[in-house]
């Protein structure tokens, strides 16, 4: 029984869908993304899977983000989240996809029961809710309503958010899920918003504070919102932000120029400047002071870039960048805070039991990640690096497996996760004060110093959303790093020197047909189409490159590095060419 569902409008979106525009739509690098036309009976049945699965649980949430985050304008797209806050769980992704393609609907209800009845909670009677959120583009209302829709008629509760950034939407599943509150579901409204900024800002706001942080009259941090949905949100950031930062905001409000020449999609595939913002950069009076941050279309992937004085290239400071920064941040964190538990133990004053250098730090990258950054976490900061495939779904739960895992792709989609238990150890410091304690001066000395470490070190951790990757509070841990280690924007770019590189994209017949390697780099099938990039690149030594299906758009991706930037071109170009005239493909 479907309560409330159109039935009319349901069959003509089925049959339009599975007759006129009926192509493989598959659950991608972030759900389903395409053109919003053929969305409509998608987002009915990805509310009535999402309105099953929420009978999971009669009081905690799930949520639905209506977003093609860096896409063109006219796409839209479905990402989910779980009641941790993170992307839909593995086992169930796969599910969605074949929910959504089975033209029949109640056998494909059947089938989902069956498997939701195995996960423990569900009950058909329970009432679900679910929290649905949008981006600004003109296709987000009819979709959302859909998705309503869906959800409705088998019985479950909605809340639409309206326009939110991705990384908020999982935010609220996560804290309402996870933290103590007497609040209802239903009740659930003003904090909704307001708990995103308190949760971050708070304690990005005392680990400055305590850090003695003063604002640089000639620095500048200029924020490219790539006209989406993050300049809606970005408000109380921005003016809070104004005591320790100039802070300038450009690409906020064109909604109709979304990922149009701006933002971090652009800034990093071309790396050049945010095409009509120029002349606002170059009107700073002090170039080499100025810092240009990018954000893409949702606000969860985040790029910054210092300007050159010639104003003819940018200096990327990429997704690998950032998390080498955080890696050297909590290694120094880390080191320090060991010197300093040792200290306080010799006092007396307190029993420490923390053993931060036994802490793993476990960095997460993809092929795409610059040569010179695996080099510089694994040789020089000594970290163990993993490979996972592309797609923060597939790094996410890789980052898991340490102590403090920390991901992100080149393109600045990434976050970093720290063990709930190490959190804790830190936690229980957190509300010890000096003045509490007697002893000698010399003794309170040391403890002061401790807690200043433990503390620092746990504010840090909760100025980071670790349910995805988060544009707005990554750019809060960056700044908090780089003030912490006393680090300009060139010493941060200065960390390693990046390994020229491009990716480029070209589009094929059908690009289904390549079969990848787990790790994404390596075309299984056809295996001439591997052999021949491997003699391209054999060609130029020092040279690497691959090519992969994009899962978010109709476009196969082609990367390559190497130390000189005309034979990046050069590399490029003779894979372009090898595949436009390769049969198997084309
Ligand atoms: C999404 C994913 C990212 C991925 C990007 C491009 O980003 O969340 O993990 O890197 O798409 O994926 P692909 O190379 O498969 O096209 P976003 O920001 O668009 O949601």
């Amino acid at each position: 029984e479907f309560h409330e569902l159109d039935k009319n409008l349901y069959q003509e979106y089925l049959s339009k869908f599975f007759n006129k525009f009926h192509r493989h739509i598959a659950y991608g690098t972030a759900g389903f993304r395409d053109d919003a036309l053929y969305l409509e009976h998608i987002c009915l049945r990805v509310g009535i899977f999402m309105g099953l699965f929420a009978k999971v649980d009669n009081h905690k949430i799930l949520g639905i983000q209506i977003t093609a985050s860096h896409n063109p304008i006219k796409d839209n797209g479905i990402k989910v989240s779980d009641f941790d806050g993170s992307m839909i769980r593995p086992e169930l992704e796969k599910q969605l996809e074949v929910f959504v393609l089975d033209p029949n609907l109640d056998n494909a209800v059947a089938e989902l029961v069956k498997i939701l009845t195995g996960i423990q909670g569900f009950d058909n009677k329970n009432q679900g809710m679910v929290f649905v959120g949008q981006d600004t583009r003109p296709s987000c209302p009819k979709l959302v309503d859909l998705i309503e829709q869906g959800l409705k008629s088998v019985g479950t509760l909605v809340r639409k958010t309206g326009e939110v950034t991705t990384p908020m939407l999982h935010h609220n599943v996560w804290f309402f899920n996870n933290f103590p509150h007497n609040l209802s579901r239903s009740s659930w409204t003003e904090q909704f918003t307001a708990s995103y900024f308190n949760t971050y800002w708070t304690f990005f706001n005392e680990f400055m504070t305590e850090l003695g942080f003063k604002k640089k009259n000639d620095e500048h941090i200029l924020l490219d919102l790539s006209n989406g949905v993050g300049g809606v949100r970005i408000g109380p950031f921005k003016e809070a932000l104004q005591q320790y930062y100039n802070l300038d905001l450009i690409n906020d409000t064109e909604h109709r120029l979304l990922n149009e020449q701006c933002g971090a999609e652009f800034v990093h595939k071309s790396q050049d400047y945010p095409v009509h913002s120029i002349e606002k950069i170059k009107s700073y009076p002090d170039i080499s002071k100025v810092r240009v941050v990018s954000y893409d279309g949702d606000s969860d992937r985040i790029v910054y870039f210092l300007p050159r004085s010639d104003f003819k290239q940018i200096d990327l400071l990429d997704g690998d960048k950032m998390i080498s920064l955080f890696a050297l941040y909590f290694k120094k964190a880390l080191e320090k805070l060991q010197t300093k538990v040792e200290a306080v133990n010799k006092t007396g004053l307190l029993n420490v039991d923390l053993k931060p250098s036994e802490w793993v730090i476990g960095m997460v990258q993809t092929p795409y990640a610059n040569g010179s950054s695996t080099i510089y976490l694994r040789d020089q900061l000594k970290l163990t690096t993993f490979f996972s495939p592309n797609g923060v779904k597939n790094l996410h739960p890789n980052a898991h497996k340490y102590d403090i895992g920390i991901y992100c792709e080149s393109n600045g989609h990434g976050t970093f996760l720290v063990k709930e238990k190490k959190t804790a150890e830190l936690e229980k410091f957190y509300h010890l004060r000096t003045e509490d304690f007697q002893g000698t001066p010399e003794n309170l000395q040391v403890l002061k110093e401790f807690l200043h470490e433990v503390k620092q070190l746990y504010r840090f951790i909760r100025v980071q959303n670790q349910c995805v990757g988060d544009s707005i509070t990554n750019m809060l841990c960056i700044e908090a790093s780089l003030a912490t280690l006393n680090m300009t924007g060139q010493d941060y770019l200065n960390l390693y020197t990046d390994l020229k590189c491009k990716n480029s994209k070209v589009t094929i017949r059908d690009k289904s047909k390549l079969k990848m390697s787990y790790s994404e780099d390596i075309v299984q099938e056809p295996k001439e189409i591997q052999d021949k990039i491997n003699a391209i690149v054999a060609k130029y030594p020092g040279s690497r490159a691959f090519i992969r299906p994009s899962g978010t758009e109709d476009i196969v991706r082609i990367y390559a590095e190497s130390s000189d930037s005309a034979q990046v071109d050069t590399v490029i170009n003779e894979i372009k060419e090898m595949i436009f005239a390769d049969k198997t493909v084309n």
